[in-house]
């Protein structure tokens, strides 16, 4: 069978594209380290926000020399606690929950992002290097006031960090 140069050139042309679709998504689901929100961070009742220990006062807490814990609720339409202090120079893993409906987490200009769903607890973990300070928005539809709901995320220089100022 003889095939035509053209159509050659065309089979191998798809084929590369075949292959480089393939390979983006492959890359864009696993190699950039994405990940969706599941229950790695535990499950709750999401009528009893506020019954569960780790939500019950949404807090940061400092768990290692350099390592802190931080337990944030989100509801319509705040984020508890607000503003959310940590020190520089610190590795912060965030557990987010929701006490109603869906909303999201996003630290404005990084890519801390994830989304806060009733019952579930998204863990992530990030680390800070210097001081600054980031608005925190609410990037999922979440009622009447989505567009007014913001926090605040201060990094704070290390000597002037207080354990605790998060109430
Ligand atoms: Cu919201």
């Amino acid at each position: 069978m003889r095939i035509h140069t053209y159509e050659k050139l065309w089979l191998v042309g798809a084929l590369v594209l075949i292959v480089g679709f393939i390979a983006t998504v492959t890359y864009g689901s696993v190699g950039l380290g994405i990940s969706m929100i599941d229950d790695s961070g535990g499950t709750l009742s999401p009528n009893a926000v506020d019954d569960d220990g780790r939500f019950a006062e949404p807090r940061v807490e400092q768990v290692g020399e350099n390592e802190y814990e931080a337990y944030v609720v989100a509801s319509q339409f705040i984020f508890q606690p607000d503003p959310i202090e940590v020190p520089a120079n610190s590795t912060v893993t965030f557990y987010v929950t929701s006490a109603d409906v869906i909303h999201g987490f996003s630290v404005v200009g990084t890519n801390v992002n994830t989304m806060a769903i009733p019952g579930e607890v998204a863990r992530l973990t990030v680390e800070f290097d210097e001081p600054a300070e980031y608005g925190l928005i609410c990037h999922e539809y979440c009622g009447a006031g989505h567009h007014t709901m913001e926090g605040q995320l201060i990094v704070l220089p290390e000597d002037e960090y207080e354990p605790g100022g998060n109430a």
